[in-house]
C-alpha cells in the first residue's frame, strides 16, 4: 500500500452490469469516478461463470439495457435466450460505445472501506493503494461469492477441481474422462447436458432435486424482435408492471377457480413456450399451496415422462413447493439422464463419505478425473460481508448483519452514510429481471446524488427505524407466499453460520410504487447531514 491517496466523488466497486451503468451515469453528471474491478475483464457474472452451457434464463430482448434508445435498437441478439459469451460481447460493446473501459482499474481488489466521521469521506483500501471518496457504491452483484462447502477429503483430490462460478477461460477437454459434479441448481442444470456429450462417465451428486422448465430456446425470431423494437419503451414499461418484472407473467387467472383439465392443457402450452414464465402462468401458484401443488405435479409428471428409468425419474422429482428454490430453465436436462454415461447419485440415500486422490466414496467408489463444484453462492450479502466495510463508530457491516441483513430499499444501510448498494437485500433483485432492477437502482442513486448537490446536502444515511420497518414489510409479503417454506439461498439456508432471513422484496410494481413515494417525499426514511 502506498501513501498516495487519490480523491474521488465516487468509487464504484465492480464492473459488471450494474457497475458499468453506474459509471456511465455519474461520468455524465461530471463527477470524478473510479471503478475498481477484481478481474482483468468486465462483465461480472458473465465474466466469472464461463461453464459450458452458461446462458441467461431471461429472454434476450428483456435482459438488456434500456437507458439508450440507439443501443437497444442497434444490438441484435442471435438467440431467444443469450449464451454467456454473447452477453459478454454485448457488455464490451456497451463499454466501448460509451467509452467506459479506460476508467476502470482492473485486477484491483477492494479490501476495506472505512467511513471517516470527521471528514465524512470514505477511505477505500485495495491490494494496490488507498482512495478517498465521498460516495462509495457497491455494484458487487447478488451471486458473486462462490459457495465452497466443506466436503470431507476434498483437499486430497489430485484431479482437476473446478467451480462453475470461477470457470477457467481456457476450453476444458473432458473427452473420455470420468467427471463428477456436485450440486443440481441452475448452473449444474445448464452445464450437465453440455458436459455429458463428451465425457466417458458423468456422475451427478444430487442433494436436492430442482424443478426445471424447458427454455424452448432457438434463433431469435426476427419478426418478434422487430415488433418489440418498434415499441421498446412500451414493452419495457408493460413488463415492469408484472410481479416479477418479466413479460407474460401477468396472467390473472387462478388455478383454484379453474377447471383442472383446462389448467393442465394451459400448462402443456406453457411448458412448450414459456421457460421461467411458467411460474407466473397462474396468479395463485406463488401464494396458494394447493394451486402450487397442481403446478408442481404437472412438472413431476413431465420428469417421469421424459426420464426412462423410473427410479431415476423419482429421484429427480422435487418434493417441495415449485418456486421455493429458484426455478431453473434448461435445454435437455432431464433427457440427459437417459444417456448411458450419466449416473445420478442420491446424496440423501448415500452421502459423500470422503473424497480421495482419485475417487469419491459414497454408496460405492466413483473413480474420477475431474470434480466440478456447482454448489452456488453466498447470495445477496456475500460480496459485502466478505470485505471489511466500516461505518460510524467503526461498526463492521458483517457484524451489523450477523442476525440478518437489514437495508432500506436495498439501497442504503444505517450507520453507513453515503454508501449505496445496487440491488441490495430488501429489493426485488433476484426475484426480478436483474437488468431493469439494476437500472432502476442506478437511476435512483444518480438522481439522489444530483438532488443532494442541488439542495446542499453532503451526507445521506437511512435511519434504523426505516430499515427495520422496511425489512418487516419484506418479510410480511414473503410470508404470504410459498417462498419462505423452502430451504434456499433466498433465505441463507445454503450457507452454514449465515442468518436465516428472507432477503428479496417480492413484487416489482409494489416496490417501484414505494420507491417513488419515498423519493417524492424528499427521501423519507433517510436523513441528511446527521451530526456526529
Ligand atoms: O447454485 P444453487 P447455482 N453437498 O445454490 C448443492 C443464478 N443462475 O450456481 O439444494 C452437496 O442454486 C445444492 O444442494 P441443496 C440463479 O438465480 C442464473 O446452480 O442445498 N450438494 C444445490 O443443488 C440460480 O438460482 C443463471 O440441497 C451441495 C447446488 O449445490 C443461482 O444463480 C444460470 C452442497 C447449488 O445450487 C444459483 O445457481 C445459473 C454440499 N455440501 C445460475 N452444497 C441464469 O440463467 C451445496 N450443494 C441467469
Amino acid at each position: 500500500m502506498t501513501d498516495k491517496e487519490t480523491k474521488y466523488d465516487a468509487v464504484i466497486v465492480g464492473a459488471g452490469v450494474s457497475g458499468l451503468f453506474m459509471f456511465y451515469k455519474l461520468k455524465n453528471m461530471g463527477l470524478s469516478v473510479l471503478v475498481i474491478e477484481k478481474s482483468d475483464e468486465l462483465g461480472g457474472t458473465w465474466n466469472w461463470n464461463r461453464y459450458p452451457g452458461a446462458r441467461c434464463d431471461i429472454p434476450s430482448l428483456e435482459y438488456s439495457y434500456q437507458f439508450d434508445e440507439e443501443l437497444q435498437q442497434e444490438w441484435n441478439w442471435s438467440e431467444k435466450y443469450s449464451a454467456g459469451p454473447e452477453i459478454l460481447e454485448y457488455l464490451n460493446h456497451v463499454a466501448d460505445k460509451f467509452d467506459l473501459k479506460d476508467y476502470i482499474n482492473f485486477e484491483e481488489e477492494v479490501i476495506q472501506a472505512k467511513f471517516n466521521e470527521d471528514s465524512c469521506l470514505w477511505s477505500v483500501s485495495t491490494n494496490r493503494q488507498k482512495y478517498v471518496t465521498k460516495f462509495c457504491i457497491f455494484a458487487t452483484g447478488c451471486l458473486s461469492i462462490p459457495n465452497k462447502p466443506e466436503i470431507p477429503g476434498l483437499e486430497s483430490f489430485e484431479g482437476e477441481l473446478l467451480h462453475t462460478a470461477t470457470w477457467p477461460r481456457e476450453e476444458q477437454n473432458f473427452t473420455d474422462k470420468n467427471v463428477a459434479i456436485i450440486g443440481t441448481g441452475s448452473s449444474s442444470i445448464q452445464t450437465i447436458p453440455e458436459i455429458a456429450k463428451d465425457v466417458k462417465n458423468l456422475y451427478v451428486f444430487q442433494r436436492t432435486p430442482n424443478y426445471s422448465i424447458p427454455s424452448n430456446n432457438g434463433p431469435m425470431d426476427k419478426d418478434v424482435e422487430a415488433q418489440v423494437k418498434a415499441r421498446y419503451s412500451e414493452f419495457r414499461k408493460e413488463n415492469s408492471l408484472n410481479g416479477f418484472g418479466l413479460a407474460s407473467l401477468s396472467d390473472e387467472a387462478m388455478i383454484s377457480e379453474s377447471d383442472l383439465e383446462e389448467v393442465n392443457s394451459q400448462f402443456e402450452e406453457n411448458w412448450n413456450t414459456s421457460g421461467l414464465a411458467f411460474f407466473g402462468g397462474y396468479a395463485d401458484i406463488p401464494v396458494d399451496v394447493n394451486s402450487n401443488e397442481v403446478a408442481a405435479n404437472f412438472v413431476r409428471n413431465k420428469i417421469k415422462e421424459i426420464v426412462s428409468d423410473q427410479e431415476t425419474a423419482e429421484k429427480l422429482c422435487p418434493k417441495y413447493h415449485i418456486g421455493g428454490k429458484r426455478l431453473c430453465v434448461d435445454t435437455g436436462y432431464f433427457q440427459t439422464f437417459n444417456r448411458e454415461n450419466v449416473h445420478l447419485i442420491d446424496l440423501n440415500a448415500s452421502p459423500i463419505k470422503n473424497v480421495n486422490s482419485n475417487n469419491i466414496e459414497a454408496d460405492q467408489d466413483y473413480e474420477i478425473d475431474v470434480l466440478i463444484l456447482a454448489t452456488g453462492f453466498d447470495a445477496m450479502t456475500g460480496a459485502l460481508t466478505s470485505l471489511d466495510i466500516l461505518g460510524r463508530n467503526e461498526v463492521n457491516l458483517k457484524d451489523q448483519w450477523k442476525e440478518g441483513a437489514k437495508s432500506y430499499l436495498g439501497l442504503g444501510v444505517s450507520n453507513f452514510p453515503n454508501l449505496f448498494t445496487i440491488t441490495g437485500p430488501g429489493s426485488p433483485s433476484v426475484l426480478s429481471n436483474m437488468m431493469p432492477s439494476i437500472e432502476q437502482h442506478v437511476n435512483w442513486i444518480a438522481d439522489c446524488i444530483g438532488w443532494m448537490s442541488e439542495n446542499n446536502k453532503s451526507v445521506i444515511e437511512s435511519t434504523k427505524t426505516a430499515e427495520d420497518e422496511w425489512m418487516e414489510l419484506v418479510n410480511e409479503i414473503a410470508d404470504m407466499t410459498i417462498f419462505t417454506s423452502t430451504q434456499s439461498w433466498y433465505n441463507g439456508s445454503n450457507i452454514e453460520d449465515k442468518a436465516k432471513a428472507f432477503l428479496p422484496f417480492i413484487g416489482v410494481p409494489v416496490y417501484t410504487e414505494k420507491l417513488e413515494e419515498i423519493t417524492a417525499a424528499e427521501y423519507q426514511g433517510f436523513i441528511f447531514d446527521k451530526s456526529n
